[in-house]
């Protein structure tokens, strides 16, 4: 953040008392509000109203949640997810929760309540598989990066569109801590003591490094289409029927191969802390969970691929081999960098839980460096788990 900033006038935080006011347009007798949050930057509520009807009241902070007021952030980004839920709305209803209101003087969003659903994250650590959510996150990302894209908008619509996401200052967060500091040795990281010697020798390979700038400058600067920017396995909520992504904050107009990227990390990091603890079955599952999400991306952007065009073949490929380098980013990133993740990060056994990051820490290598020669998503995966072979 490089201006001077101030909440807007009238701007207060919400606790559960308050949410429960804010909450009365929407909900027959609010009587009971709590706070949920568990991510890294807003206030989540559920409020609780007449015959158990509930709704999630999101508030923006002016600061970095998890870090605390040292790290100041602007509410811009709740403007941000309200554009972006109504678009995904729009073009895949049904696969995002329900936008019901956006109050720009608290930076907050009323929505559906996603009550029977879990975080994937939390469904897949546990154990479960979620068989429809494989392909629904597959159309989704098809219809979404397609329907964004020039592809399918006028190239005068679509900057107009941009213009209105710019997401500055969130952008600037996965600048920095997907691209840069975890590529050196940077105060943000969190480095286990044991994995220090690892992380260096990262820090020291200038293939990696080399490879990493590069990924920054295309992820700073081309805007392909308006991506969801933080398309982890925390940002999906399934049932054993549905699936939905949630969270919508990062969005802008970015490179494509990002969310695929990133999805495929988070599915291929789940697949080796799986695979180091015995679980066989499951990391299993997740290799065929990932193989379908592709085939179902690539076969929902040729049904909608705009006719007359031939270029669709040569379009996926670039875009697979972009994903495979953005994984790569996302699997060093979730081991070294501030952000990490419960799969690999909560595994009790000390030396089980290094070898599963070790295993992230190679394949993300491996990806960030030799993505761009992928010619398959079962090539990506192979390299995502290079470790197990
Ligand atoms: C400090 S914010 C850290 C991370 O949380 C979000 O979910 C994004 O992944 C971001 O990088
Ligand atoms: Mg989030």
């Amino acid at each position: 953040m490089t201006e001077a900033w101030a909440p807007p006038k009238g701007y207060r935080q919400l606790d559960s008392t308050s949410a429960i006011e804010f909450a009365h347009r929407w909900l027959v007798d609010p009587r009971e509000g709590e706070e949920i949050g568990d991510g890294n930057l807003n206030l989540v509520f559920r409020v609780i109203g007449a015959q158990d009807a509930s709704v999630i009241v999101k508030q923006a902070i002016p600061y970095l949640r998890v870090v605390g007021e040292s790290w100041p952030l602007p509410l811009d980004r709740a403007r941000v997810e309200a554009l972006a839920l109504t678009t995904q709305n729009e073009i895949c209803p049904g696969q995002v929760p329900h936008l019901m209101h956006f109050e720009p003087s608290l930076a907050a969003l009323i929505m559906e309540d996603l009550r029977d659903h879990v975080v994937l994250r939390h469904g897949l650590i546990q154990g479960n598989r979620y068989p429809n959510a494989p392909e629904h996150l597959g159309l989704f990302c098809a219809r979404m990066l397609l329907g964004t894209s020039i592809w399918k908008l006028d190239p005068r619509q679509q900057r107009q569109r941009q213009a209105k996401l710019v997401n500055t200052d969130l952008r600037a967060i996965t600048e920095a801590l997907v691209y840069e500091d975890p590529f050196r040795n940077a105060p943000t990281n969190k480095i286990e003591h044991a994995l220090v010697e690892m992380a260096q020798e990262l820090w020291a390979d200038e293939e990696l490094v080399t490879a990493a700038a590069l990924l920054r400058y295309e992820f700073c600067t081309r805007a392909e289409a308006l991506v969801h920017g933080d398309l982890h396995t925390g940002s999906v909520m399934v049932t054993a029927e549905d699936t939905r992504v949630i969270d919508p904050e990062f969005a802008f107009y970015g490179p494509v191969g990002f969310d695929l990227g990133v999805l495929l990390a988070n599915l291929a990091m789940a697949h080796l802390a799986h695979r180091t603890q015995g679980g066989a079955d499951l990391a299993d599952w997740l290799s065929v969970a990932a193989s379908t999400f592709w085939v179902t991306f690539e076969s929902e952007i040729g049904r909608l691929w705009p006719a007359g065009q031939g270029s669709k073949e040569r379009f996926i490929r670039g875009v697979l081999g972009d994903a495979a380098r953005h994984a790569g980013a996302e699997m060093i990133r979730r081991t070294i960098g501030l952000a990490q993740i419960a799969d690999t990060d909560a595994i009790d056994d000390e030396a089980l839980r290094l070898r599963a990051k070790l295993a992230v820490l190679q394949g993300g290598r491996a990806l960030l460096v030799g993505g761009a020669a992928v010619d398959s998503l079962d090539h990506l995966w192979g390299m995502a788990t290079i470790w197990s072979r």
